[in-house]
């Protein structure tokens, strides 16, 4: 490694694959590498503070804990998981309980994205791991070239380039890595729905747990945590959080659910638009794309934090492969695989969203879909075969 006094740049460091974000996908990724013997860094630009209480979804499905016991991961899905069970759908105040009949769903678990991030981070070092907080100014370059590489500058303003055979963009949906790809030359496929989720966080169990639809619109109340929820509550796409005064979250809470909801401290409000985005292919050259960085799904399906660790598997089997075997097969295939089972959960998304929100506020669909979606949603609440059907749907199986 040499240092050039002018620029303060820092030339010469190589490792295999550089990382961008240390958020599940990006550390999920590092953790699997480090824990295979292939070197890694991975850059983060916030400060590891607020990554850690980075307060964000909480669902994670049964194929993802299977993951992570299998690769010997266990451990950091410890801290405050809540079992899945108990979740139910409030159809204007009837309870139905959502039980799905399946290996999938009975794995799944509710932990907090925080404390995943928090686990995850604290393996990734102790196992000795390169992770560089407050990385400013991160740049992706040469990435179908000979020479890729990722240049950043430290906290002290020192300038470093780090060389690489691969680059992981898991940088989430605003990041540089995405941004790097030449103009063209990947495809954005996106729906927006003309709808907003308010998304609350709120230190309160939750009770009552699960999903209300009602003509006022689509409420949730699910666990982040056994002290802690999040709210949602269906708005128009244009509402701002200030329409949203502490009164006004409860009330609307209980009108929807049918039902008093106790109140409690309110820490964060904000507006999620509903939509489903996805970049293909999800690699350019040396740069592949991870996690939101190459997709969003809608809330309703509870699959972007899913979808971000299987990202990570794939990418990781495959530069494991590549790196101990020489064989590249794996990371050619890395897009196909991956799009397959995003479009899959693409399709279970919109699926779900559609019927949960037309069976509820008629302004948006009209009254005929509105009676449709109720009568498909009842069948899902009453038909075994039915129920089945969904569970292998979120589940992602073909
Ligand atoms: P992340 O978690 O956003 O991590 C990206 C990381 O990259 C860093 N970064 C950069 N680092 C270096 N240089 C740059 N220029 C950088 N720009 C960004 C960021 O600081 C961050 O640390 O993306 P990743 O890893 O792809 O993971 C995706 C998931 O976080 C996301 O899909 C889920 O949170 C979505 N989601 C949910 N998914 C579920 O599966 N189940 C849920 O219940 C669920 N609930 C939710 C959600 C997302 C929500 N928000 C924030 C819209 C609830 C909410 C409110």
């Amino acid at each position: 490694m040499g240092t050039n006094s002018e620029n303060t740049a820092v030339v010469g460091e190589h490792t295999t694959v550089v990382v961008v974000g240390a958020g599940v996908a990006g550390l999920t990724l590092g953790n699997f590498l480090l824990n295979s013997g292939v070197e890694c860094v991975i850059l983060e630009k916030h400060a590891r503070d607020y990554v850690e209480q980075r307060q964000r979804a909480g669902a994670i499905d049964g194929r993802g804990v299977r993951m992570f016991r299998e690769w010997g991961f266990d451990g950091v899905l410890e801290g405050n998981p809540v079992p899945e069970a108990g979740t139910g759908f409030w159809l204007d105040g009837e309870e139905f309980p959502m039980e799905f009949d399946d290996n999938d769903n009975r794995d799944s678990i509710f932990c907090p994205q925080q404390v995943l991030v928090r686990n995850l981070t604290d393996a990734f070092l102790r196992a000795g791991g390169d992770l560089r907080f407050e990385a400013a100014d991160v740049s992706p370059e040469d990435i179908d070239g000979a020479r890729p590489r990722v240049r950043y500058r430290d906290t002290t303003g020192s300038t470093h380039v780090v060389n690489c055979d691969v680059i992981a963009g898991c940088d989430g949906y605003h990041g540089v890595s995405r941004a790097s790809v030449p103009a063209g030359a990947l495809t954005r496929y996106a729906h927006a729905y003309g709808y907003s989720w308010l998304s609350v966080l709120a230190e309160v169990p939750a009770e009552p747990l699960g999903m209300a639809i009602h003509s006022r619109g689509l409420a949730g109340m699910l666990p982040r945590g056994a002290h802690a929820s999040r709210l949602y509550l269906q708005c128009p796409a244009d509402d701002t959080p200030a329409q949203w005064p502490d009164e006004r979250v409860w009330s609307e809470m209980a009108a929807r659910f049918c039902t008093p909801v106790p109140p409690g401290r309110i820490v964060d409000k904000r507006i999620v638009p509903l939509r489903c985005v996805v970049y293909s292919p999800m690699r350019h050259g040396r740069l592949y794309l991870l996690g939101d960085a190459a997709h969003i799904v809608p809330p309703m399906s509870a699959k972007g934090l899913n979808l971000a660790l299987y990202d990570a598997e794939v990418l990781a089997r495959a530069i494991i492969e590549q790196v101990r075997s020489d064989d590249a097969s794996l990371l050619d295939s890395y897009s196909d695989t991956c799009l397959r089972h995003v479009w899959n959960y693409q399709a279970f998304a919109a699926w779900i969203t559609e019927l949960v929100h037309n069976a509820g506020d008629a302004s948006y669909a009209g009254e005929f879909r509105r009676q449709t979606a109720r009568a498909e949603l009842v069948r899902q609440f009453t038909s075994p075969a039915a129920n089945k059907l969904f569970g292998e749907l979120s589940a992602g199986v073909n």
